[in-house]
């Protein structure tokens, strides 16, 4: 019996060794440790034996199976290891292998026109005042000293929602209520850029929808010359320090008196070229003295207080200072177009 036993330690022993995988250890435990293996077979025979043998065959046993028991562990142990090692041979990553590019966008070149316009009104000292689209037509019109039936009611055909309301069609309202906020009291000092809609069929030049930027400067002792350094100022950064304004009467219904703003024409340097018309000029914005009846309308004494303000259309400006030749470039959206305008 005692042979036996040792045979089949051996056997086992040798086929644990012998095992490729979990899997065929596992069988090994089964075959020679379960219910049904040789050694529990073997105890069976006990009964045969004489007292003083029992316990040395049964200890010998149960020798055996903790042996073929911590074998399998150990081999069970050194297979998982293997395995281990193997998997992450195969899940290595080559680092040195070149990247897939990721595309990515930028702003569009409005975005970055208005940014630009409104970091230079920052630096002077500007706020920045966003507002409604949706106005009513007393900001829109009749606090802008456009009262009903004023003819210039008719130059900027509107759309409108209601009787009372429509989409703006500047950006101005923004102003007169951020002036009517201030009790007649206390100066502003602000540019609102945002969207505005006027009833135009599209063209090269035309949008029914565009954006502007207004500026809008209120204190007491304001005056014309304050406007013309200020906008000098705007015109050299935005342009470049060579550029030189000059401004030429005009009229706004909310403005007296009123001009128009050329910049010297940077193509020809004011020699007169296709892109200025032979004039040497381009015109990029328009501004005045804030009209005495819109100051009032906002609560402020006229007498007392004075102020600026200005408008210019960013589509123009990037037109003029990227070439780009048609305003439906804008919103066609055409992403040839737009990112020859992303920086890098
Ligand atoms: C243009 C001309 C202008 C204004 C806008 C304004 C606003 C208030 C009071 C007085 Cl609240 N004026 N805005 C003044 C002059 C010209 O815009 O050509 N825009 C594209």
């Amino acid at each position: 019996m005692k042979e036996r036993l040792k045979e089949l330690q051996t056997e086992a022993l040798n086929q644990v060794e012998a095992a490729e995988d979990v899997k065929a250890l596992q069988d090994v435990r089964v075959a020679y440790l379960g219910k049904k293996g040789p050694i529990t077979e073997v105890l069976r025979g006990m009964g045969k034996l004489s007292k003083e043998e029992r316990p040395v065959i049964g200890q010998l046993a149960n020798d055996i199976r903790e042996d073929i028991a911590n074998a399998i562990q150990e081999k069970q142990e050194k297979l998982e290891e293997v395995a281990l090692e193997k998997q992450l041979e195969e899940e290595t990553i080559d680092v040195t292998l070149p990247g897939r590019p990721v595309k990515v966008g930028g702003p569009h070149l409005l975005t970055s026109i208005v940014e630009e316009i409104e970091d230079l009104f920052i630096g002077m000292g500007f706020e920045i005042k966003e507002g409604p689209e949706v106005e009513t037509d007393y900001y829109n019109f009749e606090a802008l000293n456009l009262p009903k039936g004023h003819p210039a009611r008719d130059m900027q055909d509107s759309f409108y929602i209601t009787e009372e309301l429509l989409l703006r069609t500047h950006t101005s309202p923004v102003q007169a209520r951020t002036m009517g906020k201030k009790d007649g009291k206390e100066p502003v000092k602000m540019i609102c850029p945002g969207k505005v809609y006027r009833r135009d069929t599209d063209d090269a030049t035309h949008s029914h929808q565009f954006t502007q930027v207004e500026g809008l400067l209120v204190d007491k002792h304001v005056r014309m010359s304050d406007l013309k350094g200020m906008l000098d100022k705007f015109a050299k950064q935005m342009f470049g320090d060579e550029r030189e304004i000059r401004l030429r009467p005009s009229f706004f219904p909310f403005t007296e008196p009123s001009v128009e703003m050329d910049i010297s024409c940077k193509v020809c340097n004011g020699e007169g070229c296709s892109i200025c018309k032979g004039t040497g000029w381009i015109e990029i914005l328009g501004a005045g003295m804030v009209h005495p009846n819109v100051l009032e309308m906002a609560g402020y004494d006229p007498e007392e207080y004075s102020g600026f303000a200005f408008g210019m259309g960013p589509e123009r400006i990037a037109m003029l200072k990227y070439g780009v030749d048609d305003i439906r470039h804008f919103y066609t959206n055409d992403i040839r177009f737009l990112k020859q305008y992303h920086k890098a």
